[in-house]
């Protein structure tokens, strides 16, 4: 066992028992409870939670409760913006997390109001965990129309657009804002939360970028490497869809390339915090590549 899957194996039951209580215990209406606990405990990897709360522990600072209610509203965030991308209007998705998409299951309105209700929760249990509006602020900021939105925009607006098939500049961007900036987030809030020093923040900001970016590349690989099955979610469907990233630009050898290329240069940023934890996210990329 690795000092990563220690972690992981020690603090992913505890995320996710939060999530089921205080999702159970905080809603007044048991229905809707139960549509947004639907998709939340559906089996994620609880990668930005993780992420947090490895940084935490990289910096020696304490996970206790508020610590897990923050670490947990990021995860709401991350739960919403999949149910909205699964959506007809977006990606129109049946499966995700091995499951029914949401409005697969309980209704279109449902599942737009599940996602409504997520991302508000998340950003309270955020600001109740840290009691900081500086963090707030840099979630609120990695999602909206200058983060995560913004890429989700960007997708949508380009696919089937075959004028940026090759534009590689365009590709980064909308992959960075879609999917690297509540990774930057999840690592940056953790470092301002745990007081690092500049040159740490530096650092771990730097790593929280390289690993940003990387993830979206091993998402992309996934795609066309996994079966369902193994994804708990459809494949094979950018390319079939029109869809523009780096692997439809790059091929699949060269997004590998790029891949491990991003796997060296994030273990070089964290030169100096060398934490067996957090370099230990990086093996998740081992079956794509
Ligand atoms: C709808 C506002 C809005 C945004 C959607 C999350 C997202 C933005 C789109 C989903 C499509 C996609 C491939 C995004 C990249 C981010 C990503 C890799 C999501 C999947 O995250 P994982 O692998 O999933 O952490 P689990 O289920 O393990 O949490």
């Amino acid at each position: 066992m690795t000092a990563f899957t220690y972690f992981k194996d020690e603090w992913t039951p505890v995320i996710d028992n939060y999530l089921a209580k205080h999702l159970a215990s905080e809603i007044d209406d048991q229905k809707i409870s139960q549509i947004m606990s639907y998709s939340v405990m559906a089996g994620g990897k609880r990668l930005r939670p993780l992420l947090f709360l490895a940084t935490l522990n990289a910096l020696g600072k304490k996970i206790e409760e508020s610590e897990i209610r923050l670490a947990c509203g990021i995860e709401l965030i991350h739960t919403y913006s999949l149910i909205h991308d699964d959506l007809p209007a977006m990606d129109n998705d049946d499966y995700r997390r091995g499951k029914l998409t949401s409005h697969k299951k309980w209704g279109e309105a449902e599942a737009i109001l599940a996602g409504d209700a997520l991302l508000p929760l998340g950003v309270q249990w955020i600001a109740e965990g840290s009691n900081s509006s500086e963090l707030v602020i840099m979630i609120t900021k990695a999602i909206g129309a200058n983060g995560m939105v913004g890429g989700q925009y960007l997708d949508i607006d380009s696919t089937n657009n075959a004028s940026v098939a090759d534009d590689e500049k365009f590709i980064n961007k909308m992959e960075w804002l879609k999917t690297g900036c509540l990774i930057q987030a999840s690592v940056e809030m953790a470092a301002v939360y745990a007081k690092a020093s500049d040159i740490e923040q530096v650092k771990l900001v730097d790593f929280a970028k390289t690993f940003g970016r990387s993830y979206q590349i091993y998402d992309d690989l996934v795609d066309v490497v996994e079966t369902s099955e193994e994804a708990g979610k459809a494949t094979h469907k950018d390319e079939e869809e029109g869809k523009n990233n780096t692997l439809t630009l790059l091929g699949i050898e060269k997004s590998r390339k790029e891949l491990k290329d991003l796997i060296s240069q994030a273990k070089a940023d964290l030169h100096g915090i060398n934490n067996e934890v957090l370099l230990g996210f990086l093996d998740l990329y081992h079956k794509v590549l």
